[in-house]
């Protein structure tokens, strides 16, 4: 096994069904996972559902039913979410596991021994929105003088006695990581709006609630249950064994979550690490909102787009590619009907779909399926070798880095050079011109398209992999890619290419998406 990678994603609160920001999310995390995988790595993938908390029991109360119920019914259609898109996660968590109380009670006591944790009275503002203490000066003044919390959410006046966090006291500490560590936070507009809230002075975190039960309970303190926020962040402990041995997987190397959440990840998350003693993560990444042509939207504010819905209508690897591609990862990005058939159809269908379906369905037509000889070589054909080689090691060095949509773009570079190569060679005239040229041509082809498949299979793996399926290649991590003798070993192997069927169909406009 290879060097062990964790990828997380935040776990959602299953207080409603899942948005395309919460499939935005895992798909991005999926393909990190599974680009990682080919890599070699060991990867633990790990997402799931934040169970507990005031929000959970005022929707439950509000739909008059049991809160426990509301959770599972709800975090049933986030995993049945993943499952339909493909993500390939090792471990669907649930807050209300019973190994994740044990770890969230390791952690409090863990901090309580280091003396970081007193009894006090709160009093102040919470979001329940946001499950989130705002401190008065951060408040923002909505319609009519209403108070607001920073991300527009209302807020209610609290007090009631609870622990204490002693964030404070971690305040120079907070600064010496982000400044030691810059890729601690990511993207550097986070980091820098990090670093400028913990520079304002960190108050102590009020981490119980006492005014309703719906959480992990306090360790020796009857009556208290602990702040959502501890035990929903203690989560990724848990999937890596906490409170025993930790795994090789900890710390993880990204913690992937939106960019509402990054101070609960960047500032309290570490807090607590340092004060149970434990490794920290090495980055966590707050990518962008995904808006419905521009706009926002939320479970709560109804607007809500159904993400099965657009998996339905346009099928799964072009939600996947849609959302990789479009988004500059790190940024907001607005997606729309009209949006994703344009983009797939040019650059899936047409581009890359159409490249492998009419070089796959000619071999199978013309040369029974037999794959070409070598024929009559020119230096054409190691040129676009070349540029496909290039192109893969572009995708490659930019998902390392998690850019993403320039990952994808590479890739496109290598996807045009074959379009530009077949145009120029046009191998369907030399069937009866030159068939010995036919054959070096078409030979170059089977290897790149092999070649581009392979490298994305993380964003579409369906397709990509129907592609490879077509050309009996198993091999599909990055060294096959590298793996210059499998040509001459499946000519060896005598394998035929069957009449393909097209990996990556032309969409059509709904008509119902058109006056939307
Ligand atoms: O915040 N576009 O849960 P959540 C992209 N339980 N991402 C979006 C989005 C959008 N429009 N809307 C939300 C929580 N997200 C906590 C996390 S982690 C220990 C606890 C992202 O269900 C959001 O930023 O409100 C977050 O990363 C994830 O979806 C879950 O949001």
């Amino acid at each position: 096994m290879g060097e062990p990678f964790y990828i997380s994603t935040a776990i959602s609160y299953p207080n409603g069904r899942p948005h395309i920001g919460h499939a935005y999310e895992a798909i991005a995390a999926d393909a990190i996972a599974r680009f990682q995988r080919q890599a070699g790595r060991d990867v633990y993938f790990q997402t799931g559902t934040d169970e507990h908390g005031l929000k959970m029991v005022q929707t439950a109360r509000d739909q008059g039913r049991d809160v426990r119920d509301l959770a599972s019914e709800m975090s049933g259609h986030f995993r049945a979410m993943c499952d339909t898109l493909g993500i390939g996660y090792d471990r669907f968590i649930r807050t209300t596991d019973d190994d994740h109380y044990r770890a969230s009670a390791a952690i409090w006591r863990a901090m309580e021994a280091a003396g970081d944790l007193y009894l006090s009275r709160y009093e102040g503002w919470y979001s329940v929105r946001d499950e989130a203490f705002y401190d008065e000066k951060e408040l923002v003044e909505g319609e009519g003088g209403a108070k607001l919390s920073p991300q527009g959410t209302p807020v209610t006046w609290t007090a009631e006695e609870t622990w204490f966090f002693r964030l404070s006291k971690y305040q120079q500490a907070l600064l010496d990581l982000y400044n030691e560590r810059p890729d601690f936070i990511r993207p550097e507009a986070r980091r820098n709006e990090i670093v400028r809230f913990v520079e304002g002075g960190l108050s102590d975190l009020s981490v119980s609630r006492t005014t309703f039960d719906w959480g992990v309970p306090v360790p020796n303190s009857p009556g208290h249950v602990m702040y959502v926020w501890v035990d929903a962040l203690t989560n990724y402990l848990t999937g890596a064994g906490y409170p025993d041995a930790l795994t090789p997987h900890w710390p993880a190397d990204i913690h992937l979550i939106g960019k509402d959440i990054v101070r609960f990840h960047a500032v309290y998350w570490p807090a607590f690490l340092l004060s149970a003693g434990l490794p920290l993560p090495k980055t966590v990444f707050g990518h962008g909102f995904v808006l419905h042509r521009g706009e926002k939207m939320s479970k709560s504010v109804g607007n809500v787009v159904d993400p099965l819905d657009l998996a339905g209508l346009f099928g799964v690897d072009a939600l996947r590619y849609f959302l990789l591609r479009e988004v500059s990862f790190g940024q907001d990005g607005s997606y729309s009907a009209e949006a994703i058939v344009t983009r797939v159809n040019a650059e899936l269908a047409n581009a890359f779909g159409n490249l492998a379906q009419r070089t796959l369905s000619f071999i199978a037509k013309n040369l029974g399926g037999a794959l070409p000889d070598a024929g009559r070589a020119e230096p054409a054909d190691g040129q676009l070798i070349e540029e496909v080689v290039v192109a893969c090691a572009g995708l490659r060095t930019a998902f390392d880095d998690l850019l993403l949509s320039q990952g994808v773009e590479a890739w496109l570079r290598g996807v045009s050079a074959c379009n530009q190569y077949i145009d120029a060679q046009a191998p369907w005239a030399l069937r009866k011109t030159d068939p010995e040229r036919m054959h070096a041509v078409l030979r170059t082809l089977v290897r790149a398209i092999r070649m581009l498949a392979i490298a994305i299979l993380p964003v579409v793996p369906t397709g990509a992999g129907h592609v490879l399926d077509i050309l009996g290649a198993e091999d599909r991590d990055h060294a096959a890619i590298d793996d210059d003798g499998w040509y001459e070993r499946m000519v060896n192997s005598g394998f035929t290419i069957a009449a393909p069927t097209p990996a990556f169909p032309r969409l059509e406009l709904p008509a119902a998406a058109e006056e939307e």
